[in-house]
């Protein structure tokens, strides 16, 4: 039975919002990683682990690769470089639209060429565009000469379009071998970790500009009758970093509205995450530049993984 087996890392990598996560949701069909229209959503190394008939996909969410602003831009860019050094097969994902190579493209075919990993070059978001085939076409032009890649996929994970062929194709790339998890690992992060992305990810939804940027959150206190079973509901302190007053401001809105808003949109999703009744405090704080400071990065967890 075993020698059918296959499985393999997949890491995903690609500019930011070429659609990695939502991907990666689709294919899990439950949502394990947060996504927003805004650049830079993602900013940790985001293990899932895929199961199907006699195979085990694990894969990777990684952080956007971009021209690095500031220290944690430098952090981001690192994880996803170094997804790729651990990955059985990299796929590059990259939008339907996109009729160039980005400047953040080059950076990712610079880095492809030190990856001894195959290279699967997938097209996103097709229910863009009207004509795949020919995108198809465009994008193998546009690449052929940059990158020797494996394999190319057009694909659309909002209205799940190749999703079933993507899996085949990913899975006659892999290598037979041992499942690399337990069957029942869905992701290789803690609920503590997915509810504090829940709330970004509202943060996010609900501020523009420089504001989504400036946001970190970080859970203080996280009492779950999982481990207090004297306890009915959840109970999560959760500590919201700015950069500025003016950002502080924002974020609480006018009245205290949005960031009465911040919370509902959150708790509604973290109860669903773990079937509790969630109590939810959320406080505001000003850490000036922390985005700059690697000290501020290493206490806020960013380059562990
Ligand atoms: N129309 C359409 N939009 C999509 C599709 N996939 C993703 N998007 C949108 O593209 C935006 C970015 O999606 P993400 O999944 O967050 O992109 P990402 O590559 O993970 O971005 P970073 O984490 O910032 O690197 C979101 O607004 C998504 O809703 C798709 O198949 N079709
Ligand atoms: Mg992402």
């Amino acid at each position: 039975m075993l020698n059918q087996f296959k499985s393999g890392i997949v890491t995903l990598i690609g500019r930011p919002n070429a659609g990695k996560s939502t991907l990666i949701n689709a294919l899990m069909q439950t949502k394990v990683t947060i996504v927003s229209d805004k650049p830079q959503t993602t900013r940790n190394r985001i293990s899932c682990v895929y199961n199907g008939p006699d195979l085990q996909i694990v894969f990777t969410d990684t952080p956007g690769i971009h021209i690095p602003q500031h220290k944690l831009g430098e952090a981001l860019v690192d994880t996803a470089t170094s997804s790729m050094m651990h990955a059985d097969l990299v796929c590059y994902l990259v939008e339907a639209t996109d009729t160039r190579i980005h400047e953040e493209d080059k950076i990712i075919l610079q880095t492809l060429k030190r990856v001894r990993a195959p290279v699967l070059l997938v097209i996103t978001k097709t229910d863009k565009i009207r004509n795949s085939q020919a995108i198809i076409r465009e994008v193998s032009q546009l690449y052929s000469q940059e990158l020797s890649y494996i394999g190319i996929i057009a694909l659309s994970s909002r209205e799940r379009k190749n999703l079933d062929e993507f899996i085949s194709l990913v899975s006659s790339l892999l290598p037979y071998g041992y499942p690399l998890y337990p069957d029942d690992i869905l992701i290789d992060k803690s609920e503590r970790f997915l509810a504090s992305e829940l709330i970004r990810e509202k943060i996010l939804a609900l501020t523009h500009r420089e504001v989504p940027h400036s946001i970190l959150v970080m859970i203080e206190d996280y009492k779950s009758p999982d481990e207090y079973p004297e306890r009915k509901d959840l109970y999560i302190r959760a500590d919201i970093y700015v950069e500025r007053p003016g950002q502080k401001a924002i974020v609480i809105g006018e009245g205290g509205r949005r960031l009465k808003e911040i919370g509902r949109r959150s708790r509604i999703e973290i109860e669903k995450l773990t079937g509790y009744k969630v109590y939810l405090d959320l406080w505001i704080k000003i850490r000036p530049k922390w985005r700059y400071s690697v000290q501020d990065l290493r206490r806020m967890g960013f380059g562990k993984d």
